[in-house]
């Protein structure tokens, strides 16, 4: 049995699935594993319980947002407890894996998904690492040089043990409206501009397997069985980033959903173009109550050549009508700030959205990752400001430099479609009597009040308590 202590970047109350399935095959394998979560512990408390532990490894899982941050946590236990290997996964490892190689704290890094590489190296830890240099999907450190494993085909996702939710803190299980977190398939075969998505697929395509991959419907509904007993959540969300890619799966899914009477709603997140009458009345009788879509931008041109979504507003308008019709709820996920947006542009987001009527809505100025498409138009462009605001989400991060818009006039609209569409039918009777430039304008004053994080912060977590309108 190895003890590893496990490091999770956490910027919200948010398990990490990852952690959770990397976790789970190393406790079925009879090695300890011990959470640390930055959202529940200070880095000083963090570093020093780790440095007195018996962790003979310690594990990071950071995305790029949260990379500095992890750095500096690895680098104070590195300093104390030199002897400790520090071993770094996730998302910036994916999108970066030489920043994060090269970061003299970190001792190795997994460049893709985690579950067999981290058994591999802490199955070799009592031999003192000597043969992670062979081990595929690692790399890292030996003699000053830097070794660079190849990616590791994809396992099958059903041979992997259950999520260990139980490193968690408790409070991480759910979000804040009590959605409990369920993962059924990996990857997504499109390839907008913006996601990260695209470096998994190029990553796996070198050795031959595909990204997308699903479980299959028996070891959902046995896993679904377990939490229903010993959760009993009130919704289920499926974090898939394509739950209906495959029209046959998903009514092999819900059938089977009512089969095992399961019986707690759930929502995910899809692309507009999957949705349409059929599926939607099977959903709904399975017990879909929500469904999230990224419209990302109203103007149709735009959403093309910057984002490569081609679909339609046609085609967007239709998604959330059909899910009016069944009484599926909608999330709306739009982005502002794109390379060479207008006051225009952003107005035909405002508009889509308007027409769409979303029951929930979001809007973040774009933030392009290394590795992303997007991030080399932005770069190509000349529009980048790498010296910029960073925060550990994206919400409060900027790093792009609009030679149309100004930072201030991008949150400020941020701020104004926020509280719009979130509180829609009451900006609906107020824009009876004020005009909407006027409204918006007026706005400024609010807008400038709710960025700072504070209030910010406050208002998402009352919001919950607060009516809808
Ligand atoms: C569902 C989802 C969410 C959910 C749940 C997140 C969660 N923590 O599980 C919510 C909505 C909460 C969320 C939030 C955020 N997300 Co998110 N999310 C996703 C999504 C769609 C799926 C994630 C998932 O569950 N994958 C399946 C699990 C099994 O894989 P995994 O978590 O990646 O873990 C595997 C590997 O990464 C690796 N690994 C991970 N950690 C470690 C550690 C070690 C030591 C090792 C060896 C391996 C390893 O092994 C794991 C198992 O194979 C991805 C897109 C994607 N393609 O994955 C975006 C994605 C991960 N999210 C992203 C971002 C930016 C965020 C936020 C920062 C957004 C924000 N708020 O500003 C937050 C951060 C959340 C946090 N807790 O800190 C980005 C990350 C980009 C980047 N370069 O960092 C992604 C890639 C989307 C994108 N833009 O392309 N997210
Ligand atoms: S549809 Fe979603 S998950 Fe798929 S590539 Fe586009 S943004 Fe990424």
């Amino acid at each position: 049995m190895v003890s590893v202590g496990f490091v999770y970047m956490n910027s919200g109350p948010q398990l990490s699935m990852g952690v959770a399935y990397i976790s789970a095959m190393l406790k079925k394998h009879g090695h300890k594993v011990t959470l640390w979560d930055t959202y529940y512990t200070t880095d000083k408390d963090i570093i020093n319980q780790i440095v007195n532990s018996d962790a003979e490894i310690i594990m990071v899982s950071t995305n790029s947002l949260s990379f500095n941050h992890a750095v500096s946590i690895t680098r104070g236990i590195k300093k104390e407890r030199p002897d400790i290997p520090i071993f770094a996964g996730g998302w910036h490892t994916i999108v970066d894996p030489d920043e994060m190689i090269n970061e003299p704290s970190i001792d190795l890094v997994c460049i893709g998904e985690g579950e067999y590489a981290a058994l591999d190296v802490v199955n070799d830890i009592r031999n003192g690492l000597k043969n992670v240099s062979k081990i595929p999907n690692i790399w890292c450190k030996k003699n000053g040089n830097i070794i660079k494993n190849r990616p590791r085909p994809l396992s099958n996702i059903d041979d992997l043990p259950f999520p260990d939710r139980d490193i968690f803190n408790p409070l991480s299980l759910m979000d804040r409206d009590g959605k409990f977190f369920f993962s059924t398939e990996r990857g997504c075969p499109y390839n907008c501009s913006y996601c990260c998505n695209r470096k998994m697929i190029e990553l796996y395509s070198e050795v031959g397997s595909s990204y997308v991959r699903f479980r299959s419907v028996e070891k959902c509904m046995e896993e679904l069985k377990q939490i229903k007993k010993r959760w009993n959540p009130k919704e289920i969300f499926f974090i898939d980033e394509m739950f209906l890619i495959s029209e046959e799966r998903v009514k092999d899914f819900c059938k089977a959903y009512i089969r095992e009477k399961i019986g707690i709603p759930f929502g995910f997140m899809a692309r507009v173009e999957k949705i349409n009458d059929g599926i939607a009345k099977i959903l709904k009788e399975a017990g879909c109550c929500r469904i999230h879509f990224g419209i990302e931008c109203g103007n149709e041109e735009m959403r093309k050549k910057y984002l490569n979504r081609i679909m339609t507003n046609e085609q967007i308008i239709n998604a959330f009508d059909v899910c009016k019709k069944f009484g599926i709820k909608t999330a709306s996920f739009n982005m502002i700030g794109l390379p060479f947006e207008t006051k225009e542009t952003i107005r035909d987001t405002f508009e889509i959205n308007k027409r769409c009527q979303p029951d929930s809505f979001q809007v973040t100025i774009l933030y392009p990752f290394k590795g992303t498409k997007i991030y080399d138009t932005f770069k190509k462009n000349d529009m980048l400001d790498l010296t910029a605001r960073m925060e550990e989400t994206y919400y409060d991060s900027y790093i792009t430099k609009n030679p149309n818009l100004s930072f201030s006039y991008l949150k400020h609209q941020q701020v104004f479609m926020e509280l719009y569409f979130n509180y829609s039918k009451f900006f609906a009777h107020l824009s009876k009597i004020v005009p909407l430039g006027m409204l918006n304008f007026y706005m400024r004053g609010v807008s400038f009040i709710y960025k700072r994080n504070k209030l910010k912060t406050l208002i998402s977590r009352m919001k919950k308590y607060l009516p809808k309108i």
